[in-house]
């Protein structure tokens, strides 16, 4: 048994998060799969406990729970200082905080407002998909009485309504999605090999994730080095360490998968054409 138990969903941005930063720090640890749409094991006393604010993930560090992602980073940095890589290189000054809040998924904020918070409001389809596997009734009573923010109560009610994205907000996910890629590409012609320099360190974790989602939801043409040269080859050396495979692809739950081709078959997503052109709008 290992000191440490992650409780986390496998496609899911911010338990990718910190799965990526357990293996870049070479941590092993025990792991409790939390269904979260498709069942609400989340919602359920014995993880609210856990958890207060019924979001995953949470790492537990002998019986005592540690939630939210950058927290838990900062924690296993900390305990093992000289073990795998430097999640908060010592030189970091406040620019690295600024890229960590802008790729961080606060629950705080709302949809779109970062590239973080971003990454949740595309994965909607999904999660409308997903929440659809209970009634409508069972969503309602069960987010109302038992989600832990507040905030979130009303968007899960909306997306189980729908089966997805209520009228406008994909459209309004695309023209930010358009805008936080090209300005993550114009903040890569600093021509260092990660996000803060050319170590890999939290902020990769945190965007790893968000870049992996894009591709999830079947975004075409972001990382085939035509549009976006700085992404693609970001997206090749991130997605070629050892940490991506054993961090995000090994936990996949097998949930989204059958999901994805019922919305979009082998094809692109049907938002594709309308985010590029965002894209073009701005460039
Ligand atoms: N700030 C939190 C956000 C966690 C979060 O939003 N997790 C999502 C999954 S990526 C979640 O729990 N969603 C389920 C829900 O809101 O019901 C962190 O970084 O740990």
């Amino acid at each position: 048994m290992n000191n440490y138990v992650l409780h986390g969903y496998g496609e899911s941005v911010a338990s990718n998060v910190v799965r990526l930063a357990l293996s870049e720090k070479q941590i092993s640890f025990d792991y409790n799969l939390v269904y979260l749409e498709s069942k609400g094991d989340h919602l359920k006393d014995d993880y609210k406990k856990l958890n207060p604010k019924t979001l995953i993930p949470t790492l537990v560090v002998n019986n005592k729970p540690i939630p939210e992602s950058i927290d838990i980073m900062k924690f296993i940095d900390n305990e093992h200082p000289n073990q795998g890589i430097s999640l908060f290189p010592a030189n970091k000054d406040e620019e690295f905080d600024r890229l960590l809040d802008y790729l961080f998924l606060d629950d705080k904020k709302e949809l779109g407002e970062t590239f973080g918070t971003t990454g949740g409001g595309i994965s909607v389809p999904v999660l409308g998909k997903l929440l659809s596997k209970r009634s409508f009734f069972a969503v309602l009573w069960d987010y109302l009485k038992n989600h832990g923010t507040s905030k979130r109560k009303p968007i899960f009610v909306m997306v189980r309504l729908f089966s997805g994205p209520p009228p406008g907000l994909y459209k309004k996910m695309m023209t930010f999605l358009a805008k936080h890629l090209v300005y993550t590409e114009n903040y890569l012609n600093h021509g260092k090999k990660y996000i803060y320099g050319d170590e890999y360190t939290a902020a990769d974790c945190l965007l790893t994730p968000l870049l992996h989602r894009v591709n999830e939801m079947r975004f075409h043409g972001v990382f085939d080095g035509t549009e976006f040269p700085n992404l693609s080859k970001y997206w090749d050396t991130i997605s070629s360490r050892p940490s991506y495979k054993k961090g995000i692809i090994d936990y996949e739950t097998g949930e989204w998968k059958p999901v994805l081709e019922d919305l979009y078959g082998n094809g692109p997503n049907t938002y594709n054409d309308l985010l590029w052109s965002e894209i073009e709008k701005i460039k």
